[in-house]
């Protein structure tokens, strides 16, 4: 089943005030494609002047607690995040897996709160060189995905994002081989857990996506779009990525 592609940039630590204005040409090229759904996601900070500045695109966040209020401190809840204008949250990113040593089960409790809070949830998974070289990347995405996805995940508010972690910013990609069998290993898996829902749900490729291997990254089966993390900095770089997914 093909389905309407989305195009999500991640800004991670990057992006002011100024560079909102990156926004401009990026929310033009979402109206002129309109066959795709186009994101950003700033850091906290900026979510609400971006939201502001161009009402049409779809701002994200980058991150929000599993809990809906309370003795947290230097955390953001999703009815916040939603509060500040934030229409999607990217939860579980290898970075903060790795850094904030998020676990599988923090992970789902935090889509459960973006999506209780009317956000659409982003979950990423994804191997690591070692895991992928020991020949236990599908197996690891698998229970990744066990212990991630919402039970009650509904393909309106759910994505998934594939992101291998050896690919993430570094400039190599898999084959498109290797995110065929991969994305195709997701939605069978996100059948099994979702049920009639896992056939709508969106599975991004994420890792290293430029202007120059967009094109074929999102033509790969069951591929539903794309993070974007440093190419999405610019109109310049991001833009041709959106206009690849046509
Ligand atoms: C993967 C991606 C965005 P980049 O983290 O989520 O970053 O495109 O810079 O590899």
């Amino acid at each position: 089943m093909a389905l309407r592609k989305l195009v999500a940039g991640n800004w991670k630590m990057n992006g002011s005030l100024e560079a909102l204005a990156e926004l401009d040409a990026i929310a033009a090229a979402a109206r002129e494609q309109a066959g795709v759904d186009v994101a950003v996601c700033p850091p906290f900070t900026l979510i609400a002047p971006a939201a502001q500045r161009q009402p049409g695109l779809a701002i994200g966040a980058q991150d929000c607690h599993g809990n809906a209020k309370g003795a947290h401190t230097g955390c953001v809840s999703a009815a916040m995040l939603a509060e500040a204008g934030a229409k999607l949250a990217i939860v579980g990113h290898s970075e903060r897996r790795a850094d904030q040593h998020e676990t599988d089960a923090e992970v789902q409790a935090k889509a459960v709160a973006a999506i209780g809070a009317g956000l659409t949830a982003i979950v990423c998974v994804g191997e690591t060189e070692a895991e992928r070289d020991a020949g236990r990347a599908v197996a690891v995405v698998e229970g990744q995905l066990d212990g991630s996805i919402p039970r009650d995940g509904k393909a309106a508010t759910l994505v998934v994002a594939y992101e291998p972690v050896w690919a993430i910013g570094t400039g190599r990609t898999p084959s498109t081989a290797d995110v065929a069998e991969m994305h195709a290993a997701i939605r069978t898996k996100l059948g099994a857990l979702l049920g009639g829902e896992g056939p709508g749900v969106r599975i991004l490729y994420g890792g290293s996506v430029k202007p120059d291997n967009a094109r074929e990254l999102l033509a790969v089966a069951d591929v539903d779009g794309a993070l974007v993390g440093g190419a999405s900095l610019t109109a310049a770089q991001f833009v041709p990525i959106i206009e690849g997914a046509v």
